[in-house]
């Protein structure tokens, strides 16, 4: 944790040039590479549990009580091969509870006003943020870019509070997704809260939403009756974005129609943390609520984000999916909690 700044950067430089190869053509939606493996995580995730600190007053945006049931899982007709978005299976999920909406800043900012919380980013010094949301004068700091995908650059003081960096702030974007949170970041909040992350098929499952087979959360046409249903990409990336959506970067997490189980932004916007590891293949037999793999080195993030846009990074469908190490941070990656059981009464 105490590698100087410059050694630790080219190792997370490697890793994202790596990662990036390994998913092409797709092209990459988000960026990777391990800053180094992590101790002692769960015990910290425990230190900030809502009953450790006595908070049971926040924290808790809403839930939607999503019913057990069977669906199926995937797709044979997968859009981007390589990550695993295939066998279409079987797989049966317990009733549970998932957040209606992604964690916004506010919620995030009342995580760390009771807690006290660090996030991996602050404590790193950096984070990737999307080149075309920086200034000039950030981006004529950076002399470092990820070959394989250089509008990623990796900016000194990007943090949740300040997601392009110095100079900028979250204030006109309370309810906006919390960004440059790491997957260890999104475990802590989550246990704060006295809830967890949603594996993969529960993710999934949530997000279809009710319907079966369907590409998007609303159906197979992205968007019915000239209508946008989710915050991606249009125009021509990386250069041309239209925000034809109303949004260049994120959106609140109340904006767009939600799904038929009543949750918003479940695709697009930013992408989201599950609780899996990643591995891309997977059992064609029926499945009772699937944790994932039991060890890797990447977890699966769900849905892609404000970035995606057909042409490079075709990832804001259900059976979608994309990773990065538990430790990464960027400006289009956030997270939301699911419980098993009604958190306790606020
Ligand atoms: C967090 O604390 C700051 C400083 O006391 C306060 O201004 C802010 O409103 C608090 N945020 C939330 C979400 O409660
Ligand atoms: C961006 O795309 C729009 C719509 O295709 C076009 O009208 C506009 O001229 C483009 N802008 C640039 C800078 O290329
Ligand atoms: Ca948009
Ligand atoms: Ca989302």
């Amino acid at each position: 944790m105490a590698a100087p700044a410059a050694a630790r950067l080219s190792f997370l430089l490697l890793g994202i040039v790596g990662a990036v190869k390994d998913s092409a053509p797709g092209g990459s939606c988000g960026c990777s590479g391990s800053r180094g493996r992590g101790d002692g995580r769960e015990a910290a995730a425990r230190r900030y549990s809502a009953a450790a600190n006595g908070d049971k007053s926040s924290g808790r945006g809403p839930m939607v009580a999503i019913p057990g049931g069977v669906f199926t899982m995937g797709t044979d007709e997968p859009e981007i091969q390589q990550d695993g978005e295939w066998p279409a299976r079987r797989v049966r999920v317990s009733s549970f509870y998932m957040d209606q909406y992604e964690v916004s800043n506010q919620e995030f900012e009342r995580f760390v006003n009771s807690t006290g919380y660090l996030t991996e980013a602050e404590k790193f010094g950096d984070s990737f943020v999307f080149e075309g949301m920086l200034s000039e004068e950030v981006k004529a700091e950076i002399h470092q870019a990820v070959a394989a995908a250089p509008w990623w650059l990796p900016v000194k003081g990007a943090n949740w509070r300040q997601p392009e960096g110095p100079g900028s702030s979250i204030l006109s974007r309370m309810d906006h997704p919390v960004l440059h949170v790491s997957w260890n970041d999104a475990v802590a909040f989550c246990t704060w809260a006295g809830k967890r992350l949603p594996t993969e098929a529960e993710w999934e499952y949530s997000c279809r939403g009710g319907l079966e087979r369907r590409l998007f959360p609303w159906g197979n046409k992205l968007q019915p009756k000239g209508q946008h249903y989710a915050n991606i990409w249009q125009g021509v990336f990386p250069t041309n974005n239209t925000a034809e959506d109303g949004y260049k970067g994120t959106a609140p997490v109340t904006a767009f129609p939600p799904n038929g189980y009543g949750l918003y932004n479940i695709v697009g916007n930013a992408w989201e943390w599950t609780s899996d590891w990643w591995a891309v293949h997977h059992s064609a037999d029926e499945a009772h609520n699937p944790k994932g793999p039991s060890s890797g080195t990447d977890r699966v993030k769900k849905g892609g984000s404000y970035m995606c846009h057909k042409s490079y990074c075709y990832r804001y469908r259900c059976a979608a999916r994309s990773q990065n190490t538990p430790d990464s941070s960027a400006s289009n990656l956030g997270f939301r909690c699911a419980a098993d059981a009604w958190p306790d009464p606020q």
